[in-house]
């Protein structure tokens, strides 16, 4: 088997595929091995059973079965279709590709990442505070490929309502605070899009940016991202990270890939094999990174992430939130957290029968953050400007 480090353009769709293919099915058998997925499961105190805590701390990563039911699973991918359909028909377009406006022309952040197809837009680059080192295998696309194509998309909770919805989701916020205490708060949200034989890599790398020197760092210090799943996941498509890699520090990602003889295919990693509705949490302290998709199936990962309080206060913005020069105080984290009780309120708008959960820092506050226009306009209007990325 040839190793997987050909620059773009040197490589067809089909050659990339065999070359992929041991290492996807390799990967397979070893996560299917892991103890690490099923339904969630609460503890008699109502939080995160401690075996799924354990095996989350053990292995860094865990996948939750059937979290999201059928309809609210409609629901979010018509959102998300829209959103795609919305966005502007190539970058800097204010129409999208019926002529429409585009969606998020006034959104204070631009809502679109768009890349060339199969590419890697960070690996290599000084982008995100240099964390991808080394660059994915671009393969090259085939001839009738568009030129761009929408490859991340963030303000969900502005843009879709049932991704804000979402947000508020018991199961999903009560995890949060299993593992984050119940003072925990947002990181960001982004939408990653991967279409068939189009989609982009994610070049290896750890999430987390600012505590690898801390006198308190550990393994949760950095937090950890969700990822619902829309649609089936498979190796070929899905996210893979390296199982334990977040207990062990700064990885050397670039000398990893050197001493794998230069290839990408990183030992030891594993794909996160989902159903549709399934949620992945991830540290983000894990080695971890997704392939350019050649395979005929989509991937979209609504990924939104959750911090310990005391990680972010006081903190440099950093991250997407670079060149802010923000410093996340305790007025910036109360407003992004905000967004939880909205959220929280949404859903139990649309879902009045489902037990809501109770965000602790807004046990009081909870007429003032009712979800209404006044609340959007105040709360969620604008809010990925208050992330707080570290
Ligand atoms: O889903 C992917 O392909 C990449 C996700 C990722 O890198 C992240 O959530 O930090």
């Amino acid at each position: 088997m040839q190793s997987q480090k050909a620059p773009r353009g040197d490589i067809s769709t089909q050659e990339y595929s065999a070359n992929m293919k041991d290492y996807l099915e390799t990967g397979k058998t070893l996560a299917i091995s892991l103890n690490n997925r099923g339904p969630v499961r609460r503890a008699a105190n109502g939080k995160l059973h401690s075996d799924i805590l354990n095996s989350f701390k053990k292995y860094g990563f865990y996948i939750f079965e059937n979290v999201v039911d059928k309809e609210e699973l409609n629901d979010i991918r018509a959102d998300t279709a829209n959103m795609i359909e919305r966005a502007p028909q190539k970058p800097g377009s204010i129409l999208d590709s019926r002529g429409r406006p585009a969606l998020g022309r006034e959104f204070a952040r631009e809502p679109y990442t768009f890349i060339k197809p199969l590419s890697d837009p960070w690996g290599g680059t000084d982008l995100l505070n240099g964390r991808h080192p080394s660059k994915m295998v671009e393969p090259t696309p085939e001839d009738n490929a568009p030129e761009h194509v929408v490859h991340l998309m963030y303000g969900m909770c502005e843009a879709m309502p049932a991704a804000l919805r979402l947000y508020g989701h018991p199961d999903l916020l009560m995890i949060a605070e299993s593992i984050n205490g119940e003072d925990f708060v947002p990181y960001n949200d982004a939408i990653f899009v991967k279409q068939p034989g189009l989609g982009g890599s994610v070049a290896w790398h750890q999430d987390g940016v600012t505590h690898w020197e801390s006198e308190d760092w550990d393994e949760g210090i950095h937090g950890f991202n969700f990822q619902v799943q829309l649609y089936e996941t498979t190796p070929a498509n899905s996210l893979w990270v390296i199982p334990g890699s977040h207990k062990d520090g700064k990885a050397d990602i670039k000398g990893m890939i050197e001493e794998n003889s230069g290839s990408i295919q990183l030992p030891g990693a594993v794909p996160l094999i989902c159903a549709p509705g399934d949620a992945t949490i991830v540290n983000r302290q894990m080695v971890h990174g997704s392939f350019a998709n050649t395979s005929p199936n989509i991937r979209i990962s609504i990924t939104f992430g959750f911090h310990r309080r005391k990680s972010v206060l006081g903190q440099k913005a950093a991250l997407g939130m670079n060149g802010t020069n923000a410093v996340y105080d305790e007025k910036r984290i109360f407003e992004r957290a905000a967004v939880i009780q909205v959220a929280i309120d949404a859903r139990k708008q649309k879902y009045r029968d489902e037990q809501s959960f109770d965000y602790k820092p807004f046990t009081n506050l909870k007429d003032e953050y009712r979800f209404s226009d006044t609340t959007f306009n105040s709360v969620i209007k604008d809010y990925n400007t208050k992330d707080l990325a570290i």
